[in-house]
């Protein structure tokens, strides 16, 4: 049946064929998939794959992977298989397997002979497959793919903070054409390439480089057609050259030519032209092969004097880095997925994207093409650059594929070759001259950029350091003074030491950024808490930090989406959570604040993405928090249930309020009469009462976070923290402290509340990541009855010594943060009487594995319910609880 289907598709696409000179079928359809190796290949027409997963491409085998604990992912080979039919009439045609890109490393093979391999996830690549095709009958495809991490050495990436999915991630497609054509082979690219050289009151100077291959059985005379049409298919630019072309000739020409009164491609206006180039019979007139592809006419150019020159006009770069991940499907987006990333980062008000920390699919470049964003190409060497030819030469090659395949692209503006390269040695800096030196060489139109740690620069001393600074045209740094050390408040004095390092060259902030967990929100943020108040504090001074200074050509906030990354240990397990949206595209707070002092279009909005219901501890029916609003207009008025209650003048895009919610609903609007815009968020006030009678708990029940002092979590429950209770004569806990993650080792510096590791066994890892270590007691005034409490612990310390570093760890120098050396026992008492008997959580549950406890009491008849945790043998600790009433 599959085949038949096929059948009629390959039939339908030959129709058309008959009288294209190139026809390209999407191939994403009908793939047997198996994970893992196999001993004998599965190559013969005859092997039983009955047993295989049916996939749809784009496909990766580790979509599920990074999901769940336990720490891991799979890495290594995969089979992939795939029947197909030609029509006889493709016998003389070439035919040709387009891959856009598949991770990390593949083997191809059709019908039991081997075809090709490729090395590097990111780049296209052909592989021509004509000779080997029975026509007019079934064939077999097989494909082996490897994300192994022994492949490392030889080729980008050998690290870096993201997961290295394994699979056929991108598009698919069959190509046929003729026998004399533009070169698909020449790096995978189009074979012919547009260069800007000059531009002046629209008159433009272009460079165009032809590539074809003649595989004809004869030579033949044939003309080369190039023309440039407007987007009403006018013809504003041609040429014809005239050429013998030899069989198996591999061969280019280039032209220089002008164009007048062309318009200039721009982040405003980003006119694009077609460049329709064709291979004639200079016998009969029929076109051979015809290709068409989008350029811009636009320079490029930049001094410190300056900073970056879009069309001789001075462009401040502002934009999002992006990974080409989404949620629980790995990297195997959809051409859709990739387009609407693309279209949140223009919404947001971005000129630019950083494309990192490898090339993307096509459709990101297309998108940026179209939209106006200027961008940052970068191939993945991230980290390290080992020693030796293997590493140097791959890297050689996945440049020279960036480049040509995304040549025509108006939109990059700048090619990147390094990402954080940790390790300085003589061998990096070599390395970084060999990238620049192919992307002068193959295109002097574009500019070039590194990206360097702020923290690791001391590791570039002398020589070096004059070196490595002084070799490509931008220098990036990735900057996080406040995330990862130190605080964001003297981020401009810090930018002017990192100016210091390479005087002469323009910088850029090419990444910074705060993670912030799309559940958690506080009035009072702190470092590492995640909260999404925090994220906006952090990038508030980084946004605005040296706007006047030419040099500083550009902020790259890290990053537009939050991403899954295998043994990240950030609030959500698993996932980097510094995106301004969520692994599935839900906007944060912080991403309409980038927005508000990004955009122009008129905006508002009133942040707490994460608080649809606030649980407030109080004696009356109100409760006050404060909020803030963006905008990008001057003031805003306020109302609160249909109610006016004020104007608010912001300050840099911003200002603070107090409202005073009401038990139930709440209607806010901030309204910018001016621009005619608002925005509306509701907000359910939910008492608890607590008076002299104590605290009426709600039937649904109360959950409290032990650990932290002012995170409001929504997890599996609304979680308010312990300090929701400050002024509360009904509750109290005694003895210990919330545990604080120390900064470099030292105590004395207390950082982040609790610890840097993913729980396994919950969803609920801020509310177990926190603690209270050294709990004597837990002392609560209840209305009399009869109560259940849920206790709920994460053993936090680990035993082994020699485990896997988190980036936080890396970057803080916690190396192996707390490790635990005792046993911690305990008994709790509830009213004085024994209720759990020498707790052992690390022997019961093991270490950061959640545990749940309930116990069922009665007040006394005060009302009271003390619990007392009792060391037996090192210290008690809680993470949290929950009372609920029994009747
Ligand atoms: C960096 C890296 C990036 C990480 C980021 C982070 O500096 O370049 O790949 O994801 O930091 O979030 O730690």
């Amino acid at each position: 049946m599959r085949t038949l289907f096929l059948n009629i598709l390959l039939t339908l696409a030959l129709a058309v064929s008959a009288f294209a000179q190139q026809e390209k079928v999407n191939f994403n359809a009908d793939w047997l998939f198996h994970k893992g190796s196999l001993k004998d290949a599965p190559l013969k027409h005859d092997f039983d794959d009955s047993k295989w997963e049916k996939v749809h491409l784009p496909h990766t085998y580790n979509d599920q992977d990074i999901i769940d604990d336990p720490i891991g992912y799979y890495r290594g080979e995969a089979w992939y298989r795939k029947k197909f039919e030609v029509p006889t009439d493709w016998r003389h045609k070439k035919v040709s397997l387009n891959f856009e890109g598949v991770a990390i490393k593949c083997e191809i093979y059709v019908n039991d002979h081997y075809v090709g391999e490729h090395l590097g996830g990111y780049t296209s690549f052909y592989k021509d497959i004509e000779g080997l095709l029975n026509f007019g009958e079934e064939n077999q495809l097989a494909i082996k793919t490897d994300n192994s991490e022994n492949l490392q050495f030889t080729a980008p990436p050998v690290g870096g903070d993201f997961s290295m999915f394994g699979g056929i991630h991108r598009n698919v497609f069959l190509v046929t054409k003729n026998k004399l054509y533009f070169d698909h082979n020449f790096y995978g690219a189009s074979g012919v390439f547009f260069q800007n050289t000059g531009l002046k009151n629209n008159k433009a100077q272009f460079k165009i480089s032809t590539h074809y291959r003649q595989e004809l059985p004869f030579d033949r005379q044939v003309l080369f057609r190039h023309q440039i049409l407007d987007k009403n298919q006018k013809v504003i630019w041609k040429t014809s050259v005239d050429k013998l072309t030899h069989s198996g000739d591999i061969s280019h020409w280039e032209i220089d030519s002008k164009a007048n009164n062309i318009q200039t491609w721009s982040v405003e206006k980003p006119n694009l032209y077609t460049l329709k180039s064709q291979i004639i019979d200079a016998k009969d007139n029929k076109v051979i092969d015809e290709i068409e592809q989008k350029i811009g006419f636009r320079t490029v150019s930049i001094s410190q004097q300056k900073g970056v020159l879009l069309n001789d006009e001075p462009i401040k770069l502002q934009g999002v880095a992006r990974h080409q991940q989404y949620h629980h499907q790995g990297s195997a987006l959809t051409d859709d997925q990739h387009q609407k990333d693309m279209l949140i980062a223009k919404d947001l008000g971005s000129n630019f994207v950083r494309i990192s920390h490898y090339p993307h699919s096509p459709e990101i470049y297309k998108a940026c093409d179209s939209l106006g964003m200027v961008s940052w190409s970068e191939i993945p060497c991230v980290n390290w650059v080992p020693f030796g030819q293997p590493f140097l030469d791959n890297s050689r090659t996945m440049m020279r594929e960036m480049i040509y395949q995304n040549y025509n692209h108006p939109s990059v503006i700048i090619w990147g070759y390094h990402n954080e390269i940790w390790q300085a040695h003589e061998e990096a800096v070599l390395h970084a001259k060999a990238m620049e030196q192919i992307s002068k060489q193959t295109d002097p139109s574009r500019l070039t950029a590194m990206a360097f740690q702020g923290t690791f620069l001391k590791n570039y001393k002398g020589k070096l350091g004059e070196e490595i600074f002084n070799v490509s045209d931008i220098n990036g740094f990735n900057v996080y003074q406040g995330w990862y050390q130190d605080t964001y408040k003297t981020i401009d004095a810090y930018m002017d030491s990192l100016k210091s390092y390479s005087p002469n060259k323009c910088i850029m902030l090419s990444e910074f950024g705060a993670g912030a967990d799309p559940r958690i929100w506080s009035a009072k943020p702190s470092i590492h808490d995640f909260s999404n108040r925090y994220q906006v504090d952090f990038l508030k001074p980084y946004l605005a930090t040296h706007q006047e200074s030419p040099w500083m050509v550009g902020y790259s906030i890290w990053i537009l989406n939050d991403f899954e990354r295998d043994s990240r240990k950030d609030a959500v397990p698993n996932v980097n959570n510094k995106g301004l949206i969520s692994t599935d595209r839900q906007p944060k707070d912080a991403y309409y604040f980038v927005q508000a002092n990004w955009s122009k279009k008129p905006m508002v909005y009133i942040e707490g993405a994460p608080m649809d219901t606030v649980v407030a501890v109080t004696e009356g029916n109100t409760f006050t928090v404060k909020l803030h609003v963006y905008g990008n207009g001057d003031k805003v008025k306020l109302r609160h249930n249909k109610e006016s209650i004020s104007e608010l003048v912001l300050k840099q895009r911003e200002v603070e309020f107090d409202i005073d919610l009401q038990k139930g609903w709440n209607k806010i609007e901030a309204i910018d009469v001016q621009n005619n815009c608002g925005y509306e968020r509701k907000i359910f006030l939910k008492t608890v009462k607590s008076n002299t009678q104590g605290i009426e708990i709600p039937t649904e029940g109360l959950a409290i976070n032990i650990g932290q002092t002012d995170r409001y979590f929504k997890g599996n429950e609304r979680w308010l923290p312990a300090s929701a209770f400050a002024d509360d004569h009904n509750f109290e806990i005694l003895g210990g402290e919330i545990y604080h993650q120390a900064y470099k080792g030292n105590p004395a510096l207390r950082v982040r509340e609790g610890i840097f590791d993913n729980i396994f066994n919950s969803d609920d890892d801020p509310m177990y990541q926190t603690f209270r270590w050294g709990v004597e007691a837990l002392n609560m005034k209840l209305k009399t009855g009869k109560y259940k409490l849920t206790f709920y612990w994460a053993y936090p310390f680990k035993d082994q010594k020699n485990r896997p570093l988190s980036q936080a760890e890396i970057a803080w120098g916690e190396q192996d943060g707390k490790v635990a050396t005792s046993e911690d026992i305990f008994n709790l008492r509830i009213n004085g009487s024994l209720e759990i008997s020498k707790l052992n959580i690390k022997k019961e549950a093991g270490v950061l594995k959640a545990l749940e406890k309930e116990v069922i009491c009665q007040t006394d008849k005060n009302g009271y319910i003390g619990i007392q945790f009792e060391a037996v043998h090192g210290q008690a600790f809680l993470n949290g609880i929950k009372i609920t009433p029994m009747g």
